[in-house]
């Protein structure tokens, strides 16, 4: 077995194993130093042997109008997915896809065919179940086509492309995250619900919208910060006149049991005597012209220089800027503007021409090649910053730039969508491809961005928002005010119900993003997951599952395709989802048992002894569940601090009896009472009893 460096990989027109059912393909005239190292792999993968000819997927290279290009044909009835942050439908197939990240106002820059984010990544679910991935591994501009097979059309140079072959969905998307590296755990705040607008200013605004949510008693974990927290939108500084006390509004928010995320965008104002650009300037960190002279364009702070993130001097100084900023108490940081954005241009980025000087591993380079990665470097100069100034501390990045792989750094956000039922809609399959394309943490602006919401949108936005992975209220400067409260009474009651229904589920969820940071599992699943041989699953965009107990049905869905089976209406916070006007309908698998809390204001409440199992039998009288604890923050979990437990169900006579069989992990909960509800035949039969003894719960 011969390890190849990517420097000495000359591997031309050859297939190779890289692992069991994956393989590496290069084309003819395959120069390393072009495209790699790899952005989207996390190390250089070893070839085992030669592929042999019946391996089933086939990548054709080509150049076509002097473009490098492969094509992957597929069967007449496989299912495309994936393609990263897409609009449009779930299902691909007949697509089109540029990967150039774009700051995307609406989505209407483009037709909306570029975003913010690239995944040369593509999906493929064949009519038996079988699955197979394709990653086209480059960082430059590229299409992705998807009118007839699979198309990589690429600007740069040829490239290779790696398939990933098996048997299910599932193994592809554990195969991927093996290969492009897994979502660190998030810490357990970051799961509940945030509160953001552009933005709220000054100090006392942030301070009252806190207290609203705590006097309101509507669930609520963060509050952010957007730019106007800046003294003249420069990055690591603050307001005199209306945050002159960062330090004192973090720990006002901390003592009402709320984080921070605040604003940090890449643009650095130049300005001689501005601390973030003189030292900038003494390292010499800049993107240079083609001329070699700092490159300069407008932002928001005016006229800006841009770090150049492909430097590991540059990631070093970058991520020293964090450790005052966190001392603050800053929780969380949010990078925006990431593309990146430069205003004034008809590109609405930098010149292609541009000089990023690399290093280390990174050869130097035109920004052609660099585009699409910026985002991702940034968003992990900005990870390794936070985690040296907490290092006990789970960092939480939002970024809204990125690339494949990039789950290793940040969690991310769909950019500017608008209030329309529209983008509503079209916020469940653009969280589901995102998924599927190794990213699971991830949602869009709740309520919409642009424009205004109406009490209406907004109530179904929230009631559905509740179940996005990233759950994160957010508008315009220019908007109404978006808030739960905003809407008046009846629309408050809504957002109240939506938010206690998700944070009694944060058991599940955070034994789903457990599942998600180990087997690349999204978070959110497409139905089609919960029988994949159906082909009627396969378009299906209005209703999800979230992991795989629970199907959430939007009440606006018609005519969805559900999938089947006995699923059960579940009612979580006395709510009767079957007839009211905004909560979508959650069921649960017959079969499967259902971690829950009791409902809470946010997750610094949550307490391990507060455990709930919901129980649905099937038609063997039968269930089974999981569920992963922790600290919630923090890497004790990494030496064992956690507790995973199996449990089941059984019906025997006229009892459930419901044991805990296995468990894994350090933690122990001494004596821990769980509070029992199983669903059979039509009716809910509540119990409860130690956890380390078998419960029998009567169900007659
Ligand atoms: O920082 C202001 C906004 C922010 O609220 C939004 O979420 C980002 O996507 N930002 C873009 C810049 C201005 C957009 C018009």
């Amino acid at each position: 077995m011969t390890i190849i460096s990517y420097k000495t990989a000359s591997a031309q027109n050859c297939a190779e194993f890289i692992d069991k059912d994956i393989a590496i393909f290069y084309p003819e005239r395959f120069k390393a130093s072009d495209t790699l190292p790899s952005f989207a792999l996390i190390k250089e993968p070893e070839t085992m042997e030669r592929l042999p000819d019946d391996f089933p997927v086939k990548v054709n290279f080509y150049k076509a109008l002097d473009k490098n290009c492969a094509y992957i044909p597929i069967d007449d009835d496989t299912s495309l997915y994936g393609t990263g942050e897409v609009t449009g439908s779930l299902r691909r197939n007949g697509a089109a896809r540029i990967l150039w990240n774009t700051d995307n106002v609406g989505y209407q820059r483009f037709h909306g065919l570029r975003l913010y984010q690239s995944h040369p990544w593509v999906l493929a679910l064949r009519q038996d179940g079988s699955a197979f991935g394709v990653i086209a591994d480059s960082p430059y501009k590229q299409e992705i086509v998807l009118t007839e097979g699979i198309r990589f059309i690429s600007n740069g140079p040829p490239f290779r492309v790696i398939v990933i072959n098996k048997k299910s969905p599932e193994d592809v998307l554990k195969s991927l995250m093996e290969l492009t590296g897994n979502m660190p755990l998030p810490p357990l705040w970051s799961l509940g619900y945030h509160q953001c607008r552009w933005s709220y200013y000054p100090d006392s605004r942030v301070k009252e919208i806190a207290d609203t949510f705590r006097h309101k008693k509507i669930p609520c974990d963060v509050i952010w910060m957007d730019i106007h927290y800046m003294e003249g939108y420069r990055i690591f500084t603050f307001s005199d006149e209306h945050f002159p006390d960062p330090k004192k509004v973090n720990d006002y928010l901390h003592d009402k049991k709320f984080k921070s995320v605040w604003m940090i965008d890449p643009g650095v104002k130049n300005e001689e005597g501005y601390f973030v650009y003189d030292s900038g300037s003494k390292e010499d960190v800049w993107v240079k012209e083609a001329s070699g002279k700092n490159f300069t364009g407008p932002v928001w702070p005016g006229d800006c220089v841009f770090p150049d993130f492909t430097q590991s001097k540059t990631r070093e100084w970058w991520a020293g800027l964090y450790m005052d900023f966190m001392k603050l108490g800053v929780d969380g940081v949010w990078n925006d503007m990431n593309e990146p954005s430069v205003f004034k241009t008809s590109t609405y980025t930098m010149p292609t021409s541009n000089l990023h000087l690399g290093g280390d591993d990174l050869p130097k380079g035109a920004h052609a090649r660099y585009h699409n990665v910026y985002g991702m470097l940034m968003a992990r100069a900005s990870r390794e910053g936070i985690l040296k100034a907490n290092p006990d501390k789970r960092p939480f990045v939002l970024t809204r730039s990125n690339f494949l792989g990039g789950q290793r750094y940040a969690a991310t956000w769909t950019g500017d969508n608008i209030s329309s039922w529209e983008h509503l809609r079209m916020s469940i399959p653009m969280t589901l491809n995102l998924g599927l394309s190794g990213q699971p943490f991830n949602g869009p602006d709740i309520g919409g961005f642009k424009n205004d919401a109406t009490p209406e949108l907004f109530g179904h936005w929230i009631a559905l928002g509740a179940f996005y992975p990233f759950s994160r209220g957010h508008t315009h400067q220019n908007s109404i005010d978006h808030e739960p409260w905003a809407f008046g009474e009846e629309i408050e009651r809504v957002s109240r119900t939506a938010l206690e229904r998700r944070y009694r589920l944060l058991p599940y969820l955070y034994t789903l993003f457990y599942e998600a940071s180990t087997t690349g599992m999204p978070v959110m699943r497409p139905v089609f997951f919960a029988d994949v041989k159906n082909m009627n699953l396969r378009e299906e965009e209005q209703v999800f599952l979230l992991g795989k107990d629970l199907l959430i049905i939007p009440k606006w869905a018609q005519s969805p395709n559900l999938p089947e089976g006995n699923w059960h209406t579940i009612s979580l916070v006395g709510e009767d989802s079957e007839n009211d006007a905004y909560q979508p309908e959650i069921k649960i698998r017959d079969g499967a048992i259902v971690p829950l809390t009791k409902v809470i204001q946010n997750t610094a409440d949550y307490s391990h002894d507060s455990l709930y199992l919901l129980i649905s039998l099937d038609d063997k009288e039968k269930a089974a569940g999981v569920l992963y604890e922790d600290e919630g923050e923090g890497y004790g979990y990494k030496k064992g601090e956690y507790l995973f437990s199996s449990y089941t169900a059984e019906k025997k006579g006229d009892s459930v009896i419901v044991r805990k069989t296995k468990s894994r992990g350090k933690m122990k909960f001494k004596d821990r009472i769980i509070n029992i509800e199983v669903i059979t035949g039509g009716k809910v039969f509540k119990g409860k009893g130690k956890e380390d003894q078998p419960i029998t719960i009567r169900i007659k």
